[in-house]
This record gives C-alpha cells, sequence and structure tokens, in this order.
C-alpha cells in the first residue's frame, strides 16, 4: 500500500549526489511513501540562501516538512519514518539488535558521512567552485554556519584531492568499511536477519566507491561486496540511490573517477 504523504503536505529537500539525501529517499520508497522533492543546489549553496535557512537554519540537506514540523537530520528523519509507518518494519524489535542499529547508525553519522564528504567535494562540488571568483567562493564557504565544515571546505576548495582532509577519508572509509565487513560475517544484514535503516543508512555509502570506479575500496570486503548485491536489487535502493543521479552525470563521474584512481588508491 502507498501512503500519500505528499497530500498532507511532506516535501523532501535533498541534493542528488548527497548520500544523506539518498538514504532518507531509499527510506521514504522502501515504506511506500510519496513526496514532493525540491533540489537544493550544493553546487552555488542554495542551502546557504535565506529561503532555505528558514526551513533549516543549519544550512545542510537532507530536510523533511511535514506540515509545521521540520526535521533536519537524515538518521532522526529515517527514526521518526520508521516508527511513525514501519509497522514493526526496518527496526529489530529486540533491545540488542536495536542497540546495535543505533550504534551503526552513529558510526556511519560521525565518521562515514565526513569520510565521504572528503571524497564527494573536490571530485563533484569542486568544479563549480574553480569556476567563481577565488574571493566569491572563499565568501560563500565562510558564510557555512558549522565551522568544522567550513574548515573542511575551504582546504577541499584551495587544495582538491591534495588536501590533507582527502587521505585521512579514504582511510577512514576503508577502516570503516573493514570494521562492518567484519561484523557482517556471520549475518545477511547489518542489524541481524532482517533488512533494515542500518542497511539502507549505508547503501549510498557503499555506493560511492562504485560511483567513481572506486571498488578496491570496498573489494577486499567479501560480506560488503555480497551485501551490496543484495541491495541492489531492492527496488528503493534504484530509485532512490541510483536514479537520484543521472545516467549522464553517473557516465562523467565514472570517467572523472577512474582518472583519480591511482591517486585515491595511493592514499590508502
Ligand atoms: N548529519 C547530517 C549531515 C548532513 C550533511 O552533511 N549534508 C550535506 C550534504 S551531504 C550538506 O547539506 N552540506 C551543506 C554544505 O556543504 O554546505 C545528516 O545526516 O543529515
Amino acid at each position: 500500500m502507498t501512503i500519500f504523504l505528499k497530500d498532507n503536505g511532506v516535501e523532501l529537500f535533498s541534493n542528488a549526489i548527497s548520500p544523506c539525501c539518498q538514504k532518507v529517499k531509499m527510506c521514504l520508497y522502501e515504506l511506500n511513501l510519496t513526496f514532493d522533492e525540491h533540489e537544493v543546489s550544493l553546487d552555488s549553496k542554495e542551502n546557504l540562501s535565506t529561503w532555505f535557512r528558514g526551513i533549516n537554519p543549519d544550512a545542510t540537506l537532507p530536510a523533511l516538512k511535514i506540515g509545521d514540523k521540520v526535521i533536519s537530520d537524515s538518521t532522526q528523519i529515517c527514526l521518526h519514518l520508521a516508527r511513525e509507518f514501519g509497522n514493526g518494519r526496518l527496526m529489530p524489535s529486540d533491545v540488542k539488535s536495536y542497540s546495535k542499529m543505533l550504534s551503526i547508525l552513529g558510526l556511519l553519522d560521525e565518521k562515514l558521512h565526513p569520510a565521504s564528504a572528503c571524497l564527494l567535494w573536490p571530485m563533484c562540488i569542486r568544479p563549480s567552485f574553480l569556476k567563481m571568483e577565488y574571493s566569491y567562493a572563499i565568501e560563500l564557504i565562510k558564510a557555512i554556519p558549522n565551522k568544522a565544515r567550513q574548515s573542511r571546505q575551504k582546504s577541499l576548495f584551495q587544495k582538491g584531492l591534495d588536501a590533507d582532509e582527502v587521505a585521512e577519508g579514504v582511510k577512514t572509509y576503508e577502516a570503516i568499511m573493514s570494521e562492518i565487513d567484519l561484523g557482517l560475517r556471520d549475518m545477511n544484514w547489518l542489524s541481524g536477519d532482517h533488512f533494515g535503516l542500518a542497511d539502507i543508512s549505508l547503501a549510498p555509502y557503499l555506493q560511492i566507491s562504485k560511483q567513481f570506479g572506486w571498488g578496491d575500496l570496498i573489494s577486499e570486503y567479501p560480506a560488503l561486496e555480497e551485501l551490496f548485491s543484495r541491495l541492489s536489487t531492492r527496488p528503493s535502493f534504484k530509485r532512490g540511490v541510483m536514479d537520484s543521479i543521472s545516467g549522464e552525470s553517473r557516465t562523467s563521474m565514472l570517467i572523472k573517477g577512474r582518472a583519480k584512481s591511482a591517486k585515491i588508491y595511493g592514499l590508502r
């Protein structure tokens, strides 16, 4: 059954290449929820505009608006949707697996997301920044409310893949994939026997290595590769993660990524 959230005024503010936005879309599709989607440009930092900061003062994507209420963190959005509309799906019912799921969600948000951003930003957003007047680009970055994000983006803008943050990002990305692979050895899904929010939350980040042709970052981890194959068969993965990016953009990302694979692998 499809639930028409749209009729209740549900809007998703998102960006096509953002893994945390893709995760929310995958969750919405998994729960058969319909919604209105608004693309907010990260290339021009539309997320810093007055209109968007009126929706989310933190100026980050995704943001989900349900009536007057805005939820502005991808994990909080997914937990809310699963609780409200999941009917017991997507979250384990036993306490041990539930707390394991929460700790995976925390690890992905706190460590994997910033590490992946250091790979995505120079590849996908920096080219637009390089076309801007230098001082304008720096002013835009200075307007980011979060200081850590500001300093990371300044360095990624100035140094691209040569930034220290990229080397740290590649190492962190691999270390987390290795840790998750170990935990998956005797399980089909991340929080146990059933597919759920932990799997949804990892899916877009796993996909990043494929999107740039950097499959070696996960190819040593057989359980992760198997998880990726299982995820790829889910319609929610196709719609929420794969179809989020057009075929043309995917081809271009793959070409640009492959040209940099020796550089990325050299940072491991
Ligand atoms: N923990 C947040 C992180 C959100 C986040 O970092 N979003 C990025 C896009 S992937 C963003 O909005 N960046 C804004 C910017 O770069 O100025 C969540 O999961 O929602």
